[in-house]
């Protein structure tokens, strides 16, 4: 690897005085309402309101600024004084609007009024809100349910998503993707199928506990930064972090509490990863093949030496199913071929390996770099292999905890939403309101996205997010979305997904989390759940950004009301008056995770809401943890060819997903642009480009579809030699809708085969 001055870099660590200034250039862009700061000061803590940015998990006892760079940002965003209002939209044509950037777009701050499409003049004009629902209503019942889609980006309340998922089922389908089909569905799948539990089984105080922790893929610096502070504890008191990313993330380096106003003043760091392993885009299963290798040749010393297990052979026996098979796999790969898919040599998987042999108690942890591959599933049972080994899940300071993205994505999964039927008490849905729920298999996101383009699928239906833009194959699918019947979008601001509207098509302006939600049972509070499975209640106090906003609860009642027949079961007005009696329906349909849901909705630190397979309880096929043996060595699903690149697309410092808060990816030393391919310096030389030479990119997916961008300065970077990297969403044009994980449909946008046109 060539020397990083050679490279862009940033030396400070994550943290520290930069992430101060990161927050101090958001305030002085979103001028936000007064009051602001005092959210601040209540978000994540008990009666408080609950950061709408990432998942991570919300102590019993916060800091006294229990959020980050990252969160304010995303408050700040939600609390701008800008407004987009129906002026705006008098003043530009949808088409115009197309041709703008994500950021200019959100740049206008928030959505004040429900808007209409008027085809005639390709404007979006003011109407009321019984106008809207009246024609939604009327638009879906004119269009068969299974030709509809309900799609929710997870940021929604539980008790917004239990309606949502109702009004779906009562409609009369199960097609309700959600952005973790883009995200960790490869977690719920994957997970589910060899530990019976579709969660990670942490809770806070194994963190306290642990002696290593196995880190991949995932950039918390940036997208959990909370995150950092139970890692920094846990360094102090003496674990050890092994991480795997192909990328020397910042965050992941050195860590400056930003909370602590001696380590501020006297400029202290904490070194967070003990060893950093550079692995090769897609060389995960490799690596955790090479470690697992390395461990039995660890338990074949130990017996035959002293006649002792560094396996906890009691655990495999017990509670394992198919050791022997990963056994004898990991035995026959041979040294070179680890090597090759990996990138990291037999001696740095041997110093990891060590750690994980001598620590007692070791937890996994793991982001998008493992779960958005072709084989990302294959990422996560490798890695459930190597915990197995010590039975390092069902034991406390153990476990495996993907970190979760959106802040309420795994409760949405919890409360209903979900295109699997078989994840849903359908039958306790039909005897609770009096209904014949459909039992059909619904759509996932990609399925959605191919039957839009199919013409099967004429509705849309979004609570949140921006999924034309998320989603790969922008362009196939832009054209796919503008021949829709009906589109409707529930969000806050402005963005590209609602410029390309269907025939009919409404945009409808939605209370922010931070906002308080007056009804007429008072002042409302809402719930979501952390990414360690516990359940927190929010309560948002600020003034809404405009007197004619409504919550989403009220958007989602409103809507069904006019679409479905009146069922006296199904008490929309009621709902929408008091949420406490949304959450007795979610009590009654879920006892055992709900029970006394109203009175523990504040718990301090959330409650928990259990998981079998902390209990060692494993609900899979074989009654017990699988071991499975992987089918592949490489996560990447084509193999490697002249030409052809690995292309990870990521996340800045300075957004949030299709959110674009500004064009500084800070503490990876990227500056005023997105449009960017970051490349290794060799790689660079050895093909005959430059730095600073603007490039394009193209598809190698060997499938005849042309798929292109242009206008990518070439960057150096250090990333591990065949691969290169961008931004999302930016390059999402470059992923064909096909290219995802085989079990779980997850779009595989950490892999993506290319060629670069100079
Ligand atoms: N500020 C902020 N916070 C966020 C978000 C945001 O956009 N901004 N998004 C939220 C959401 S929805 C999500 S899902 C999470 C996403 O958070 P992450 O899971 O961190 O997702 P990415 O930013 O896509 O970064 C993935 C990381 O994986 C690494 N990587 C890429 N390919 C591989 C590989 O093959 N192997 C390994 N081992 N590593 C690889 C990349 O270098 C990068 O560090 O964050 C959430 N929090
Ligand atoms: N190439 C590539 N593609 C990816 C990824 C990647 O790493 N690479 N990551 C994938 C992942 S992990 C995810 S989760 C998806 C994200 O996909 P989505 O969840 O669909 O997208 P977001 O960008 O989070 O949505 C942003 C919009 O949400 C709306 N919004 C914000 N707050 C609220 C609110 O409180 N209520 C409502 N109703 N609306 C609100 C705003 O209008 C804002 O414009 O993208 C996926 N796509
Ligand atoms: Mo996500």
């Amino acid at each position: 690897m060539t020397d990083e001055t050679e490279t862009v870099h940033y030396d400070s660590p994550s943290g520290g005085w930069g992430s101060v200034r990161g927050m101090a250039t958001i305030l002085g862009r979103e001028r936000p309402s007064p009051g602001a700061l005092d959210t601040l000061r209540r978000q994540n803590k008990v009666k408080g309101f609950m950061c709408v940015s990432c998942a991570w998990a919300k102590p019993k006892e916060p800091n006294t600024f229990e959020f980050c760079e990252n969160g304010a940002k995303a408050t700040l965003w939600e609390l701008t004084t800008k407004r987009c209002t129906p002026a705006f939209f008098a003043r530009h044509t949808v088409a115009e609007l197309r041709g703008w950037k994500d950021y200019d777009l959100e740049q206008q701050g928030r959505l004040t009024h429900p808007l209409r499409y008027d085809a005639a003049s390709d404007k979006y004009v003011p109407c009321d809100w019984d106008e809207a629902f009246a024609a939604i209503g009327a638009a879906l019942k004119a269009t068969d349910p299974g030709a509809s889609v309900f799609y929710a980006s997870g940021r929604a309340s539980l008790e917004t998503s239990y309606l949502y998922a109702l009004f779906a089922r009562l409609y009369g389908h199960n097609n309700l993707p959600d952005s973790s089909n883009m995200c960790h569905e490869t977690t719920s799948v994957a997970l589910k199928k060899v530990t019976g539990s579709p969660v990670g089984t942490c809770v806070l105080p194994d963190f306290d506990l642990c002696d290593a922790i196995f880190f991949f893929g995932q950039n918390t610096g940036s997208n959990s930064p909370r995150l950092l502070h139970p890692l920094q504890e846990a360094v102090k008191r003496g674990a050890k972090i092994v991480t795997f990313n192909p990328v020397r993330e910042r965050g992941l380096e050195k860590f400056r509490n930003p909370q602590s106003v001696k380590e501020m003043l006297a400029g202290e760091e904490t070194q967070i990863s003990t060893l950093y392993l550079q692995v090769k885009t897609g060389g995960d299963i490799a690596a955790i093949t090479g470690l697992i290798k390395h461990v039995l040749a660890a338990e074949d010393d130990l017996w035959a030496r002293e006649k002792r297990h560094v396996l906890d052979v009691d655990f495999i026996e017990q509670h394992t199913d198919g050791f022997d098979a990963v056994k004898a796999h990991a035995e026959a790969i041979g040294w070179d071929e680890i090597e090759r898919e990996s990138g990291l040599s037999r001696e740095d998987l041997k110093a990891a390996a060590d750690i994980y042999v001598a620590a007692n108690r070791t937890i996994a942890m793991y982001g998008m770099g493992l779960t958005q591959h072709v084989h990302g599933a294959h990422n996560i049972t490798s890695l459930v292999n190597l915990m197995l080994l010590k039975g390092n899940i069902g034991r406390d300071g153990t476990g495996v905890s993907p970190v979760r993205g959106h802040s309420n994505v795994q409760g949405q999964r919890t409360v209903g939403i979900s295109e699997k039927p078989e994840l849903v008490p359908l039958d306790k849905l039909a005897e609770q309101f009096g209904f014949d729920p459909p039992r059909e298999e619904g759509l996932n996101t990609v399925e959605a996205c191919k039957k839009i383009v199919s013409g099967e699928v004429t509705a849309f239906v979004g609570l949140g997010g921006n999924l034309v833009r998320a989603i790969p194959e922008t362009e196939a699918m832009e054209a796919a979305w503008a021949k829709l019947t009906l589109t409707v979008n529930i969000a806050t601001k402005l963005n590209r997904s609602h410029l390309i509207p269907g025939r009919v098509a409404y945009l409808l302006p939605c209370l922010g989390r931070s906002e308080e939600d007056l009804q007429d049972g008072g002042a409302q509070a809402v719930t979501m759940e952390d990414s360690l499975s516990c359940i927190h209640g929010s309560l948002g106090k600020n003034t809404p950004a405009s007197e004619h906003l409504l919550s989403e609860v009220a958007i989602v009642a409103g809507m069904a009301k006019a679409t479905l027949p009146p069922n006296p079961r199904v008490p929309w007005n009621d709902w929408t008056a008091d949420y406490a009696l949304i959450r007795d329906a979610i009590e009654e349909t879920y006892p055992e995770q709900f029970h006394h849901f109203n009175k523990r909705v504040f718990t301090p630190g959330g409650f928990y809401r259990g998981n079998s397979a902390r209990e060692r309880v494993w609900k899979t096929e074989s009654g017990k943890a699988d071991f499975t043996v992987p089918p592949t060595l490489s996560a990447i699903g084509l193999g490697d060819r002249e030409g052809r690149w690995r292309l990870m697309t990521m996340r800045s410092n300075d957004q949030f997903n299709t959110t674009i808060y500004g064009y500084s990816d800070r503490l990876r030393g990227i500056e005023g642009t997105r449009e960017v391919l970051l490349m290794n310096p060799e790689d660079i030389a050895a093909v005959g480009l430059r730095e600073g030479q603007v490039v394009g990119l193209a598809s190698d997916a060997e499938d005849g579809v042309d798929r292109q961008v242009g206008g990518l300065t070439v960057t150096p970077f250090l990333l591990p030699r065949g691969c290169i990297g961008g931004y999302y969403p930016e390059l999402n044009p470059l992923i064909p809708l096909w290219w995802h994980d085989e079990w779980s449909k997850t779009p595989a946008a950490k892999g993506v085969p290319v060629r670069i046109v100079a």
